[in-house]
């Protein structure tokens, strides 16, 4: 709809990322503004307010280079509080910016603004940014993209053109109803009504619109496809009929080489893929559907597409050609594009992974029941209503900032008894699991880190109520994926087939049904870090955490001062 605004944006933006870099060959200051608003807007045949950023749905793209500081001032014109996370970006001793409401912040408030720095580091690829409150980032979202600095380039041959793939979800109800809904009931969320790419069901929809994406290609020419799964609640899979795809990067660090007929993308995650335009001239649908590994709920099974239209005269097939993609219950799928990604541990863009761990953890992720309010009936199993948990601790989020209670010593607003292990064990991944494990505690329990610590974190996936995927995200670091399995994690074996070479650096990870996955990292980004389940719903339902990182001795190991226009609560 506002394309026209994303173009004089980002033409804008170049040349002052031009001007910037001829002044000062090192890093840049890139400015943006944000305004929250209420717009209106129509899908499916019907029209509903959506919250936006300027306007715009999807939200502008920031454009920035490798180690870039960009400074996003956002202003809340809507009557709702709210937060904006930037994805990816590890803001370096600097939380403050980080967004998840009532961890690193209070809400910008309507009628209020927030000045957030996002200091980019070694993060290169594809990011993007959305909102952290509610469930507002459904339609407050866009991408972040960290080109290589000037001077610099990929590694792989420059494409012909980069092309934004944001895969997102609509309901015909106004969103925050939606959420509102679902809480009250006790049950699962309604399921959205269409898929979208770049803000477009496509033409399997009805009101199918002329602004559905159309990528105009060269034959013989390569395309960079910035993607990203914007959606809510579930995993994805990608194709483009006839074109092999290549994956090139994810989370905003590259990857090596893998050739793929589909592309399975969690929620929050992003991949970088190179399409070749090498087949005959016609016209092809990119398309994504939902992977859904439960199969007791309700979702959405509807396929959204996008058109790649080759340059030329030719004689089109009546329609464009449609790709094969996984059923949406294939899990295999799913977890063998997960594992096989691997980094490119090239001497340019080396990969540095712990070795010596001094921190070992095993974190359940299920899902539970608690008890409906007293004489009403709620629509979770049993009449129970839904819950989830780490470690069998539904989180309980303050109402005030974690971040800000920890670097003023405010005592009572959470605690540090975040377990190491889970407090109970059983058999995670057994079917029939008994009812008495369904019930989780709750807390707001934090652990805490000292700087340099390096941490190796085992999820585990449990079969407890169900067992789904969990697409866990941690702030404020990128991660080493090491190993996954489906099963219990076996402390004795399954270490030995641990990929320490080239294991991808991610900031999102898919945990397999009913399966683990291992992952590593160096505590050397002080800060209070949100780390959930990147499905709302699971979010929702309190499967979140927060690791504090302590200052290190040195200067430069130390948190920085907060800016002066904190929001307050
Ligand atoms: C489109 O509309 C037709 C006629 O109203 C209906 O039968 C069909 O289910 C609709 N398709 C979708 C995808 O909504
Ligand atoms: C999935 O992979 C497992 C091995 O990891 C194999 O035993 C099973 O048959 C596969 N299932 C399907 C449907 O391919
Ligand atoms: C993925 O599946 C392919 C084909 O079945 C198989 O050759 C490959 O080993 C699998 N990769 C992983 C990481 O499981
Ligand atoms: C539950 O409903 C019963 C019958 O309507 C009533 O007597 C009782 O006080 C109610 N309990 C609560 C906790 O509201
Ligand atoms: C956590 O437990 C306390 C005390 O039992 C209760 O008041 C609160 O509502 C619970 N929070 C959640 C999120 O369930
Ligand atoms: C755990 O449960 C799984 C699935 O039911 C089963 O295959 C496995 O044998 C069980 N493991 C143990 C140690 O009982
Ligand atoms: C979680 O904690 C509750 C309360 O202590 C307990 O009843 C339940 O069995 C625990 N579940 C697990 C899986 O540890
Ligand atoms: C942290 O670890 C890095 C890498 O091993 C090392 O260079 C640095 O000296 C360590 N700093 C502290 C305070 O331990
Ligand atoms: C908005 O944020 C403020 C500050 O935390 C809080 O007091 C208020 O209840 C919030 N409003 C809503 C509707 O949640
Ligand atoms: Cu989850």
């Amino acid at each position: 709809m506002k394309t026209d605004m994303n173009v004089i944006h980002v033409l804008v933006l170049g040349l002052f990322v031009l001007l910037g870099n001829m002044l000062q060959s090192q890093a840049a200051l890139v400015r943006y503004n944000f305004v929250i608003q209420e717009t209106k807007y129509t899908r499916l045949c019907s029209s509903k307010n959506i919250l936006t950023v300027n306007g715009q749905y999807p939200g502008p793209t920031i454009s920035a280079r490798r180690g870039d500081t960009v400074i996003v001032d956002v202003i809340n014109k809507a009557s709702q509080n709210i937060t904006i996370h930037w994805h990816g970006v590890k803001l370096p001793r600097y939380p403050w910016s980080d967004g998840p409401e009532f961890i690193t912040q209070c809400p910008i408030q309507p009628g209020t603004r927030f000045s957030q720095k996002v200091v980019l580091s070694d993060e290169e690829g594809t990011l993007w940014w959305h909102a952290h409150s509610d469930w507002s980032r459904a339609t407050v979202h866009g991408l972040l993209v960290v080109s290589p600095k000037i001077g610099t380039s990929f590694p792989f041959p420059k494409p012909h053109a980069e092309v934004p793939v944001i895969l997102g979800d609509w309901w015909k109800n106004d969103i925050q109803t939606v959420m509102e809904e679902f809480m009250t009931n006790g049950g699962d969320p309604a399921p959205s009504d269409a898929l979208t790419i770049n803000g477009q069901p496509g033409d399997f929809y009805n009101c199918s619109r002329p602004e559905t994406t159309k990528v105009n290609v060269d034959s013989g020419k390569t395309y960079l496809l910035r993607m990203v799964n914007a959606a809510m609640n579930n995993i994805m899979f990608f194709a483009i009929a006839d074109h092999q795809l290549t994956v090139v990067g994810t989370d905003g660090a590259y990857t090596k080489p893998l050739k793929a007929n589909y592309v399975a993308i969690s929620p929050g995650q992003t991949i970088d893929v190179l399409l070749v335009a090498n087949q005959p001239r016609n016209r092809y649908y990119m398309a994504a559907k939902l992977y859904n590994s439960n199969p007791r709920s309700e979702f959405d099974d509807t396929t959204t597409t996008a058109i790649i239209e080759y340059n030329g005269k030719y004689t089109p097939s009546p329609s464009p050609i449609v790709p094969t993609l996984p059923a949406f219950n294939d899990r295999n799928a799913s977890a063998n594009f997960t594992s096989s990604l691997r980094s490119l541990a090239s001497r340019v863009h080396p990969i540095d992974v712990p070795m010596t761990i001094t921190r070992k953890f095993l974190y359940t992720l299920s899902i539970n029941t608690l008890p409906c309010a007293s004489n009403t009936t709620c629509l979770g199993p049993r009449h129970n209503r839904f819950a989830a948990s780490i470690n069998n601790i539904t989180f309980d989020a303050p109402r005030t900032s974690i971040l800000g209670a920890y670097y003023r010593g405010v005592n009572g607003v959470y605690g540090d008894d975040f377990p190491d292990n889970p407090p109970f064990i059983f058999n995670y991944t057994q079917d029939n699991l008994n009812i008495s494990l369904e019930t989780p505690t709750n807390g707001t329990e934090v652990k805490v880190l000292k700087y340099n610590d390096t941490v190796e974190l085992v999820f585990q996936g449990t079969n407890v109520v169900s067992g789904v995927d969990h697409p866990m995200h941690l702030h404020g670091y990128s991660f080493y994926v090491v190993g996954s399995g489906f099963g219990n994690f076996d402390r004795q074996r399954d270490p030995l087939n641990y990929n320490l070479v080239d294991p991808p650096l991610q900031q999102t990870i898919a945990v397999p049904q009913n399966g683990w996955t291992a992952i590593r990292f160096r505590a050397n980004n002080p800060g209070v870090w949100f780390m959930h389940c990147h499905f709302e719903r699971h979010v929702s339902w309190g499967m979140e955490m927060v690791f504090i990182v302590r200052n290190g001795k040195g200067l430069d190991e130390r948190i920085l001062p907060p800016p002066s226009d904190m929001p307050k609560c």
